[in-house]
């Protein structure tokens, strides 16, 4: 669905929650390559102005967007407990959903959109990219320490809210089969980076093979840990909430290790054009693994201490290999704003990997020394 027409009902979905005060304004918000994020400005007299998150929940994405806001409030109310219980503030360090007039975690518009929106969390930003190494290890504490916070949720009432989402053999499979169908007759002019995902196929099986043969265990994880879906508070510089939590499923822990070293130990952006500027920085590796090890508390098990690194590799292929995906199949997924935008962002995703390849001794050692 065309982005624009699936947003062409936001005043009536914003009609339909339970906004205090008149509406001043409503913003496209944030740098999410999936929702469609509002910020909209509520003024009330003699209390001045108030923002709230309004999302555009992509339900091409997530097909079943009921069971998505089930499992975020789920988690989100036993997240609030635990907050209280530790004496920090439940309305700032996690989501709160706002319901909708008719007491509904979402809702459904006219032309079939769903639509959802939380409290903004103020004084607090989103990055991009690591401005104060301080700020990586932070983030990293806190996504540890979010896992750990859930480890006891019952994991069996959580929905798969995107089946196989981090299972890298399966989306080896569906890349092979769009490089096939050739929808789009790209092809041909990316037959380097075919090749670079072809070569890697043995790796697309490990962390796989080891959770089937139990070697890791399953856990309550976030899947989705990049940098810029966690909030730093302005004054503090504390990693204060964990947001975007649409893929909190069961999963590995190496693999949230993993996803958020792809992101935010490289040295430049997502979908950096030159590909020079980009390296996994052994500095900010350090940082995070520091970090996230301290943030579980020592409930890592060995083999998962052990399996970090791959856990990194793992992800910034899997993440390449679906820019290339999506890429040759149209861009239907990620959002872009510039041709090639996905297949720069695989371009710097497969330039990272090479260089965790030529740093694998150093990145094991480091993990060795915080074990
Ligand atoms: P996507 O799934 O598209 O990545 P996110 O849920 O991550 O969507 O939201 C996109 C951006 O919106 C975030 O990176 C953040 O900047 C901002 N955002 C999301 N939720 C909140 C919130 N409750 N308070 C303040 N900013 C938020
Ligand atoms: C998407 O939603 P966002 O922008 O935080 C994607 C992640 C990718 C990431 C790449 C549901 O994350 O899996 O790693 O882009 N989310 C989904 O930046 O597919
Ligand atoms: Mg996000």
């Amino acid at each position: 669905m065309d982005r624009e027409y699936a947003c062409s009902k936001r005043a009536e979905a914003i009609e339909n929650f339970q906004f205090i005060g008149t509406l001043v304004s409503a913003e496209p918000y944030g740098n999410g390559h999936i929702n469609d994020t509002f910020r909209l400005v509520f003024s009330q007299p003699d209390m001045g102005n108030h923002r709230v998150i309004l999302q555009r929940l992509n339900h091409e994405i997530f097909t079943h967007p009921e069971d998505v806001m089930e499992n975020i409030q789920g988690v989100t109310s036993y997240l609030r407990k635990q907050i209280a219980a530790n004496g920090g503030d439940p309305e700032r360090e996690t989501l709160n959903v706002i319901l909708t007039k008719d007491g509904k975690p979402y809702y459904k518009d006219s032309i079939g959109c769903y639509w959802r929106a939380y409290f903004f969390i103020e004084n607090a930003t989103c990055y991009d990219q690591v401005e104060k190494p301080e700020d990586f290890y932070e983030s990293a504490v806190a996504f540890g320490h979010f896992q750990m916070l859930l480890s006891g949720y019952p994991a069996e009432s959580l929905h798969e809210t995107i089946i196989g989402f981090h299972d890298t053999a399966a989306r080896f499979l569906t890349f092979k089969k769009v490089v096939e169908e050739d929808k789009c007759g790209r092809v041909s002019s990316v037959q380097k980076e075919i090749d670079f995902v072809l070569s890697h196929e043995t790796d697309t099986r490990i962390l796989g093979d080891m959770l089937a043969e139990k070697k890791l265990p399953l856990r309550v994880t976030h899947n989705d840990t990049k940098l810029n879906n966690i909030m730093i508070d302005n004054v503090t510089r504390k990693a204060i909430c964990v947001i975007d939590l649409d893929t909190v499923m069961p999963g590995l822990a190496v693999n949230d290790f993993g996803d958020s070293i792809r992101f935010g130990a490289s040295t430049a952006a997502e979908d950096e054009m030159n590909l020079e500027k980009v390296s996994c920085s052994m500095e900010l590796f350090e940082t995070y693994t520091k970090g996230f090890i301290e943030g579980c508390e020592g409930k890592l098990t060995k083999e998962e201490l052990k399996m970090l690194p791959v856990g990194a590799k793992a992800m910034t292929f899997e993440c390449g290999m679906r820019f290339l995906t999506d890429y040759l199949d149209g861009d239907h997924y990620f959002k872009i704003s510039r041709e090639n935008h996905n297949l720069d962002r695989c371009r710097t995703q497969f330039k990272l990997v090479e260089d965790m390849e030529q740093k694998w001794d150093t990145m094991n050692a480091i993990v060795a020394k915080y074990c």
